[in-house]
């Protein structure tokens, strides 16, 4: 398998406007995360991903574009990037942009023209439609963040597509000269030294021409968008087009966002010999615990298809294209509260999940305050929420679908993106050390306990656990290169699973359940030669059959 040092690397993501204030406006900013470039360089990882920082009038924090080359007000100036650029370059961090071209904010010039005539020069830039003959939205398709996926616009009397929030309109990738104008862009960031960019929903960038209905979904006015805008007709040209015209002009590493794939279009996707994409998140173990494909819903997780799922990527995209491997982002719930137990066990099932992913081949990503074990919030009513998805869906669920108000709160406080967007923890004084101000959004109320402070200089904290894993990386191949197989496919509790590479072997072994598990060891590395590499309990007596305590991992390298 070629090497290359994205695949090596280990990716840090923050979120800038909950990881530091530094004006005391309660919204974090770049003088912060120039603040942070030590944490982030001790703690080991390579490279740090930003979510956007454009230009925005934050209908959804940064992903509505007003001007991709310009900083937003809050986070700072372009002089303050710059100097983060800079900063983080002398340290030897590479820098991962955001890269949000499904749609901009009505905000954007583009669109602010394209909406004054069906004539103006920019109105094919976007998703323009008559409603429907007898009235109404021109199809059926449902908005991410709830309602449907059209806007009315008097002006001209048709409706603009926007598969996210209204001030989020669609970009037509069917228009050549928009294209252009966004490689332009591109190549503008890329001259300015940036090192990559994680492509948002880049896989919804072509949609089935005509925009048909979708197949009616049972219990809504709506039907299923996702054959129509998911892997569209034209992806694959889009993507080679945007390799040859900029990508593959410079050294840099890309991952493109992509929910609801298949290995099948992973392959796709992340080919070496295709010329698109390095690697892509899939989200197969996000929906793991969707009950019958809904988000809006509570399961508890089932580790043997959890296993499936991840077992599938590791083995189909071996030698093929290249997988990134991730439990949070600013998305997801928190996974400590999600798959493992922030109760009584938090300290030692937050470094098991880490061990379980860190172990696997792929470029790991770790979502801020993850290395220090941050849980869920708790959340009381809808007022404490900020976000457009989790307002969306309240909304709908209670109004149009027959939720009790209860019920939704329940179901929000297990699964809303809010979760990942608590400030960031950084030490036990009031709102966490984030901001002297009001923070944007409330503060976890376990930052005396949970918090960067405390852990940091702690040899047996999340934190060096974590940077333990990732220097592990950085001294075995076969961490990052090695082929894998799952043992135990149907163990309920334990997930188990070896590497190979050059003559050695790699044995991961974590345990997902609260009570102790027995295990069968492997004979070969019964054998004396074979080292324990990281454990997150004390010691670990090698056995023909060992007794694994709660959450236990371990990691043993055998030749
Ligand atoms: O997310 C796209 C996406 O498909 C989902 O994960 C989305 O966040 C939502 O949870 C669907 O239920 C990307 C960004 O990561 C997200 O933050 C943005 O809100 C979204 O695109 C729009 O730009
Ligand atoms: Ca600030």
């Amino acid at each position: 398998m070629e090497k290359a040092w994205w695949k090596e690397a280990v990716v840090y993501q923050v979120y800038p406007r909950s990881f530091l204030d530094t004006n005391g406006d309660g919204v974090g900013d770049l003088p912060g995360v120039i603040e942070k470039l030590d944490y982030i360089k001790e703690l080991g990882a390579d490279v740090l991903w930003l979510n956007p920082i454009y230009k925005s009038p934050n209908y959804d924090n940064g992903y509505d574009i007003s001007d991709y080359k310009d900083i937003m007000d809050e986070f700072g100036t372009m002089a303050d990037f710059d100097r983060l650029l800079s900063e983080a370059h002398k340290r030897g961090i590479k820098i991962l942009m955001d890269l949000v071209v499904n749609h901009t904010s009505s905000e954007h010039a583009w669109f602010v023209e394209s909406r004054k005539s069906t004539d103006n020069p920019y109105r094919e830039y976007y998703i323009w439609k008559k409603g429907k003959p007898a009235g109404g939205v021109p199809n059926n398709w449902e908005s991410y963040f709830s309602g449907p996926a059209w806007s009315y616009d008097k002006n001209t009397d048709m409706y603009y597509l926007h598969l996210f929030e209204e001030h989020q309109p669609d970009l037509n990738w069917e228009n050549e000269q928009m294209r252009k104008e966004v490689y332009e862009m591109m190549r503008w960031w890329f001259d300015k030294g940036i090192d990559g960019f994680r492509m948002d929903t880049i896989n919804m960038l072509s949609k089935t021409p005509g925009l048909p209905d979708g197949e009616p979904i049972a219990g809504t006015v709506y039907g299923n968008r996702i054959p129509h805008m998911i892997n569209g007709p034209r992806i694959h040209e889009y993507l080679q087009e945007m390799n040859r015209e900029v990508l593959s002009k410079y050294d840099v590493m890309t991952v493109g966002e992509t929910p609801d794939i298949t290995t099948e279009d992973g392959k796709l996707y992340t080919g070496a010999d295709r010329h698109e994409l390095h690697m892509v998140f899939q989200f197969e173990h996000m929906f793991v615990d969707f009950v019958d494909g809904e988000k809006f819903s509570v399961a508890p997780l089932d580790l043997v298809k959890l296993k499936q799922i991840m077992s599938r990527w590791q083995v189909e995209l071996n030698g093929v294209g290249w997988n990134s491997l991730y439990w949070d982002n600013h998305d997801q719930p928190r996974v400590v509260s999600r798959f493992g137990n922030d109760r009584e066990y938090w300290e030692e099932s937050a470094k098991m999940l880490g061990t379980c992913l860190h172990m696997m081949q792929g470029t790991p990503y770790i979502y801020q305050g993850e290395e220090i074990g941050m849980t869920n919030a708790v959340f009381h009513s809808i007022d404490e929420f900020d976000d457009v998805e989790a307002k969306g869906a309240y909304r709908e669920y209670t109004q149009n679908r027959g939720m009790s108000g209860e019920e939704m709160i329940r179901i929000l406080n297990f699964r809303s993106r809010e979760h990942a967007r608590t400030p960031m923890q950084w030490d036990g004084s009031e709102n966490a050390g984030f901001t002297t101000g009001t923070p944007w959004l409330k503060v976890n109320s376990n930052y005396p306990k949970i918090n960067a402070k405390n852990q940091v200089k702690d040899e047996s904290s999340i934190f060096s656990y974590y940077k333990n894993l990732i220097s592990l990386r950085k001294k075995h191949p076969i961490i990052v290169y090695g082929d894998y197989t799952l043992l135990l496919p149907e163990d309920p509790h334990l997930f188990v699973y070896q590497r190979s590479y050059e003559g050695q072997t790699l044995l991961t072994l974590c345990s997902f359940a609260a009570e102790e598990v027995e295990f069968a060891f492997p004979k070969a590395f019964l054998d004396e030669s074979s080292r324990l590499l990281i454990s997150n309990y004390g010691d670990c007596p090698k056995a023909e059959k060992v007794t694994l305590r709660p959450y236990e991992a371990r990691v043993y390298l055998l030749g």
